[in-house]
């Protein structure tokens, strides 16, 4: 039944890429419930490889045996992630192992259903072995705390369920619509019954008409991912090609190859953080302080500001390849929205060499140059060890009148943000603390106060000063702070988060026959 429910997908989803597949095509489990495609349609997105274009690749990695989510990235249309502790260990194991396994999908089948454990979550069933990662071993909450290894977050605003490691495993389900995931979800919970409880459930969803793809400060968000070598055919302009062991335990490139144990091998680290963004808030910022360039309207002014504090434009246009108005066109082209460096040949005061000395198109401190630094890197950094694959989704509903009119937010709302690696530290903490939050990276620039990231970087919740955000400052050391944009408070507020391990679909038998 399995095999051939991988290869009718093979013809009918996965090989025509992600769109357009049609109910007929389905399965038969899934043909009465799914209309249409659990994916998004956005052109600025780069097209999922499909199962030839993956076979043609050098050392193709086995996608019938890694979980759907990890090589796919931000794509769904509906997505929840409910998240539940183990109160019987027996029985759960042992319904994984006859009844859920056969619900959870590969990357051949690009589909719905995902689970993965947390390191609690791998004791309470049984599963001692150290999977050779000291973040995934501590679980979020105590980096919270950890003064030396500190990802900025207050625990105040956490919330409670994930305050601590109650929290077991989270099944991923993904659909066109949240009707069939509910009633995916009161499946797999009639399958389980008591053997598990619930702790917390976030709905995410693709945002409606014209936002979709969009994240909820507007901005085109999953545009930029790593090539992973052995999946991604083709490889687009501007991504970088890595090896498979950044994100995937037990291949090449694993950092920590000699550790794992056999049964790990394919699966990933996954990083789920709630991050709660104030949209209202971030809205009155860029209106109350519009950049000041003559040839600009105020509105376009704030425009300017937020697309610099991003590095893109709400379509996803990069603002250094377009620096002072947004490029739709260039936006859908995947094969020049991600196309450039941060070098300028010509850039001053010194032409042809790296660009420590400009951001007039782009500053040094915009959250897609904090977290991939591109040419501000020199070449063999060895930056593409921190690359992290994104499976982010929004959740909460759209603002709301009351709250734009207030420019407060009521409702809550945010990204659901997932990212994998194979090392949490290389991947989302290193980003996360030594990048983001520094008021000094990128290293090397003649500005000795970048700041922290304007969209995710903190100093605790208080007020940030970011220079270069106003293109007007070019005095050469910087040293003209009067142009620096102070953000009074964060935008993005961590709710909460936890480390998961996403094994296989072998690494899931071995956890239930543990
Ligand atoms: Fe970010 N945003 O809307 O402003 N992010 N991010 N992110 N992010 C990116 O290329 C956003 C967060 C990365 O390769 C885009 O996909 C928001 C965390 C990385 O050029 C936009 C939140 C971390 C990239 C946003 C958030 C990262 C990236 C541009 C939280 C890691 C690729 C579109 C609410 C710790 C950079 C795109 C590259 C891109 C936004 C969180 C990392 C628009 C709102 C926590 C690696």
């Amino acid at each position: 039944m399995r095999k051939s429910l991988h290869s009718f997908i093979l013809v009918s989803l996965f090989a025509v890429g992600h769109l357009g597949v049609n109910a007929e095509d389905l399965p038969p489990r899934r043909r009465a419930a799914r209309t249409k495609s659990l994916f998004i349609d956005v052109s600025a997105l780069p097209n999922l490889p499909t199962v030839q274009a993956v076979s043609e690749t050098t050392n193709a990695l086995d996608t019938d045996n890694i979980q759907s989510d990890i090589l796919i990235g931000m794509q769904k249309n509906e997505e929840l992630f409910y998240f539940f502790g183990v109160k019987d260990a027996a029985t759960f194991k042992s319904k994984l192992a006859s009844d859920i396994l056969p619900l959870i999908t590969t990357t051949t089948e690009v589909s719905a259903d995902f689970s993965t454990f947390s390191n609690t979550g791998l004791i309470a069933l049984g599963m001692t072995d150290d999977l050779g990662d000291f973040n995934f071993v501590q679980g979020q909450f105590a980096d919270v705390h950890n003064q030396t290894v500190l990802i900025g977050d207050n625990p105040s605003t956490w919330d409670a369920s994930f305050a601590g490691t109650q929290i077991h495993g989270v099944f991923i389900l993904a659909s066109d619509t949240a009707a069939n995931i509910n009633t995916e979800l009161a499946n797999i919970q009639s399958i389980l019954g008591a053997s598990i409880v619930e702790i917390e459930s976030l709905q995410g969803a693709a945002r409606p008409g014209d936002q979709q793809g969009h994240e909820h400060f507007g901005f085109m968000d999953g545009i930029s991912q790593p090539a992973v070598n052995g999946f991604t055919n083709p490889v687009l302009p501007g991504q970088t090609s890595v090896d498979p062991g950044t994100f995937l335990v037990g291949e090449i490139g694993d950092p920590n190859l000699d550790a794992r144990p056999a049964w790990a091998k394919d699966g990933s680290f996954l990083v789920f953080r709630k991050l709660q963004q104030l949209v209202p808030e971030f809205s009155q910022f860029l209106t109350d302080h519009p950049l000041d360039v003559p040839s600009l309207t105020p509105a376009e002014g704030s425009e300017l500001l937020g697309a610099r504090m991003v590095g893109r434009w709400k379509s996803g246009a990069p603002v250094f390849l377009s620096p002072t108005h947004d490029d739709p066109v260039l936006a859908a082209d995947p094969t020049r929205n991600n196309n450039f460096t941060y070098l300028i040949a010509d850039a001053l005061p010194d032409p042809g060499t790296e660009n420590h000395f400009n951001q007039t198109n782009c500053p040094f401190g915009a959250h897609i140059r904090k977290v991939h630094p591109r040419g501000d890197l020199q070449p063999g950094s060895g930056e593409e060890t921190h690359f992290i694959i994104r499976s982010s989704i929004p959740y909460g509903p759209e603002v709301t009148a009351a709250e734009a009119a207030a420019n407060t937010t009521s409702v809550d709302r945010g990204l659901a943000f997932v990212s994998y690696q194979a090392n949490i530290f290389n991947g989302f903490m290193f980003l996360q603390n030594v990048w983001i939050n520094s008021i000094v990276f990128p290293f090397g620039k003649v500005d000795p106060t970048i700041g922290v990231d304007p969209i995710i970087g903190t100093l605790g919740g208080g007020p940030k000063n970011i220079s270069g955000l106003d293109p007007a400052v070019f005095d050469l050391d910087q040293s003209d702070v009067s142009h620096d944009v102070v953000e009074p408070r964060d935008f993005v507020v961590s709710r909460g988060g936890e480390y998961f391990f996403s094994p296989s679909l072998t690494g899931l038998s071995a956890i239930a026959a543990a």
